[in-house]
């Protein structure tokens, strides 16, 4: 008998409705699903991971505990697991004080709304300010821009993508990445069609990327000088008078932002950033006079020197270009659940620099601190330093700067805690794995991607695969363990909250969010709709989320870090730096283990500039050493023109040579961590972000 259901991949933020077929012999089918209005059946060739994660030999499906002196890993019961993490971890946070228990949320975790909510019970319960998260190694800067410009650090906006005549792209590669704070399936198809109705792809990156492919023009610039680019183009629209006066009533010093890019003219920043002068103008006049124009920029333009104030000109460009909060520009959600309104009534808005890091004073945000820090709070010199880490969904040996340092740290924690589905590079570090059923084996809903989409839309999916072995719910381990903790804390206000929680459960929690949204929705109306329901294109929402408060373009915390940038202008580049990038088939450091995904070519190699190789007798398949500040690694090397010179390039996620770890297929395919060449104290000064762009390095044949 063949059975189909409908389910949405959670693999990374496109959310594309899949159809899953199980035939009479258990074979499992992934195919995009043609009746989701968002999606429209596409899929990338990643969604059939979703089914090989889950019945990966590799997996781990029962509580798993390492003895500290054999280093060898047993089979423990959930019960017995689940005990000696909260007695640990409530044990060390009294005689060492709240904050020497950290907790590290990683990537999945944002796409999983049952996790979410688990996530936050948990760190409730724990009460420490020592929160890391992926957030900064990714998007901090944008939610920090969100925070300042419009008073929530989730509000933030996005390309109208269906709608807009130019997209500007700085540092993003959506053609494989499949778009990333825009969320938007079968970006490709959005891309050409947003040519094909006359509109202009304009794609700014020190590599020709498969995005730039498509664009109608690809500039390269100098890694880190976004942000001297973008002041060079408010300049021209300030001095040509090109701006759009359609937020008048709603943005205030405009004429301390129009001081504030006199200095950054196009022929001064010209130089430094690599593009010429008369390049920089038209793009400036281009934008501000297309219809409708939206700026883009992710990861490369974010986690960089200057990120967030990357972040930040960009919004300005799009507000006196008259694009923001306007159809076709850059506009704002209305989400089945309106994660902004609610956080905002339980007044969780956003914060930033409330407190700070023991060693480095890096400043707090959002509650959490940067994880570029990670490893130095754990070795710090201080009675009050971190002694015990709940890893959840995350890999930061890989995926944080200094990895190696990180991984160094794990070593010295009294105790360690990870929920993951697989013994990888960190969690082998742990004393506890708590394995969580897997994508396809639970409900989906999308809470924090259906509000950075690029339509309003809602789907909800039931869970298709029985749990594999013994795996519980993230929600339900989380909520367990910060229940388990708060009664040994005593704190008995805290386990009836969170018994009640735990009967409510997450559908119903689910339901009543929906319920108490913009579109008054519930989980019943979304079941019997099992394809998703479309919202309509984004609406203004500006009014909605100011309410009357002015959105300040020269912000205080922004114009100060003006002069580090315009010390930028006089600054010699080094020989080569460093940026990254991503495979259309891995995600992260975490489906490296998919054979599927793995097999072809070698994914991992040094791009190289073919004059920057020749300086150095290197040529395609040679290897090359490549050293930084923190380490130095060999990898293969690829020569091609489509990097810039000056610049070499090496994806993230890699690296699974480590010993203790178990994961096969991920070992035969080891290559290298570029984590381990990216350094910690390579950050955006003003936002604490990483700098994982833009990291000077050294080449040479070995
Ligand atoms: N140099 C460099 N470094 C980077 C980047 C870069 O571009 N360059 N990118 C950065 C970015 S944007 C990000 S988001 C981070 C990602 O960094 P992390 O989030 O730290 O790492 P991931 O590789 O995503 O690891 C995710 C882990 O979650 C587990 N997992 C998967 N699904 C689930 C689940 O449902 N529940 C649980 N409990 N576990 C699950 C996986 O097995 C894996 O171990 O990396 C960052 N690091
Ligand atoms: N296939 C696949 N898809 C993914 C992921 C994955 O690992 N694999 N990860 C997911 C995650 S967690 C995220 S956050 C998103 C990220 O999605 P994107 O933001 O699209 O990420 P990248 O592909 O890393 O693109 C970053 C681009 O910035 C360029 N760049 C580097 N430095 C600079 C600079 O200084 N200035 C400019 N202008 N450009 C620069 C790089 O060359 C690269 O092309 O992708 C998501 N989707
Ligand atoms: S684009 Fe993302 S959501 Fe869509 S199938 Fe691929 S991994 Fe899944
Ligand atoms: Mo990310």
């Amino acid at each position: 008998m063949t059975e189909t259901t409908f389910a949405t991949c959670m693999l990374c933020e496109a959310t594309c409705g899949v159809k899953v077929t199980v035939d009479g012999q258990k074979q499992v089918r992934i195919e995009g699903d043609e009746a989701d209005p968002f999606s429209r059946g596409y899929i990338c060739p990643k969604a059939t991971g979703l089914d090989d994660v889950r019945t990966d030999p590799d997996r781990i499906t029962h509580p798993m505990r390492r003895d500290r002196a054999t280093g060898q890993w047993s089979r423990v019961s959930w019960n017995e697991a689940l005990e000696l993490a909260a007695t640990r971890l409530a044990a060390l946070r009294t005689e060492h004080g709240p904050h020497a228990v950290a907790t590290y949320a990683g990537n999945p975790m944002a796409h999983s709304y049952a996790g979410l909510l688990g996530g936050v019970a948990l760190m409730q319960a724990l009460g420490s300010y020592s929160r890391f998260s992926a957030t900064s190694v990714d998007q901090l800067p944008h939610m920090l821009t969100a925070l300042t410009l419009f008073g929530h650090q989730l509000a933030m906006p996005v390309p109208d993508l269906d709608r807009t005549e130019y997209l500007l792209v700085l540092g993003g590669n959506p053609v494989v990445s499949n778009g990333s704070i825009m969320t938007a399936p079968g970006m490709r198809d959005r891309l050409k069609a947003l040519r094909a109705r006359g509109g202009k792809l304009v794609v700014i990156d020190p590599r020709r990327t498969e995005t730039a492919e498509l664009a109608d023009e690809h500039h390269f610039l100098r890694p880190g000088t976004d942000a001297l680019l973008l002041f060079a183009m408010l300049h021209v629209v300030f001095e040509e008078g090109l701006g759009r006066d359609r937020l008048e009533q709603k943005v205030k010093n405009v004429e301390a932002l129009r001081e504030a890019a006199k200095a950054f003219s196009p022929e001064v920043v010209a130089a430094q950033v690599g593009i010429d002068a008369p390049v920089i103008r038209r793009l400036a006049r281009e934008f501000a006079s297309a219809k409708a124009a939206a700026s883009y920029p992710r990861m490369g333009a974010c986690t960089q020197e200057f990120g967030a104030l990357t972040a930040f000109l960009a919004v300005a460009l799009d507000a006196v270009t008259g694009n923001l909060d306007h159809p076709g520009g850059k506009m704002f959600t209305t989400p089945a659940v309106d994660v902004v309104g609610l956080t905002t009534r339980i007044g969780m808005r956003g914060s930033f620099g409330k407190f700070r890091t023991k060693v480095r004073g890096l400043p707090e945000f959002g509650g959490e601190l940067p994880v570029a820090a990670l490893a130095e709070e754990i070795e710090a010199d201080s009675p009050t330093r971190i002694r015990a880490l709940v890893s959840i969904a995350g890999n930061p040996v890989l995926s944080a700067p200094n990895g190696a340092a990180v991984e160094r740290a794990l070593g010295k924690l009294d105790f360690m805690v990870a929920i993951d589905l697989y013994r990888n590079e960190t969690t082998r570090h742990a004393d506890l794995i708590l394995p969580p059923t897997f994508g396809l084996e639970r409900d989906h809903y999308d809470l924090v991607l259906y509000a950075l989409a690029v339509r309003n839309t809602a789907r909800y999916a039931k869970p298709v695969f029985a749990p594999a072995g013994q795996t519980r719910p993230d929600w339900d381990i989380m909520t367990d363990l910060a229940r388990r903790i708060a009664l040994k804390r005593g704190r008995t206000r805290f386990v009836a909250g969170i018994t009640a929680l735990r009967l409510l459960g997450t559908r119903r929690l689910l339901d009543l969010l929906l319920r108490a949204g913009p579109h008054r929705l519930s989980l019943a109306a979304l079941e019997r709709a099992p394809h998703g329901v479309d919202l309509g294109a984004l609406q203004p929402r500006l009014d909605v989320l100011r309410k009357g408060r002015l959105i300040d373009l020269a912000p205080k915390r922004y114009l100060d870090d003006v002069p580090r940038l315009a010390k930028l202008l006089g600054r010699d580049a080094p020989p080569l730096t460093l940026i990254g990038r991503r495979g259309l088939r891995s995600n992260n450091s975490w489906l490296h283990n998919v054979e599927r995904l793995t097999k072809g070519p070698n994914g991992c190699t040094l791009l190289i500039h073919p004059e920057d190789a020749a300086a150095r007798a290197l040529k395609t398949g040679d290897e090359a050493q490549v050293t930084s500040r923190v380490g130095s690694l060999r990898v293969e090397v690829e020569v091609t023109e489509t990097i810039s010179r000056g610049v070499v390039s090496l994806p993230h996620g890699w690296g699974h040579h480590r010993e203790g770890t178990a994961q096969q297929v991920a070992r035969a395919r080891a290559g290298v961590s570029v984590n381990d060449l990216t350094d910690e104290t390579f950050l955006d000064a003003l936002s604490a972000n990483a700098g994982l762009n833009g990291v000077p390095v050294e080449v040479e044949r070995p």
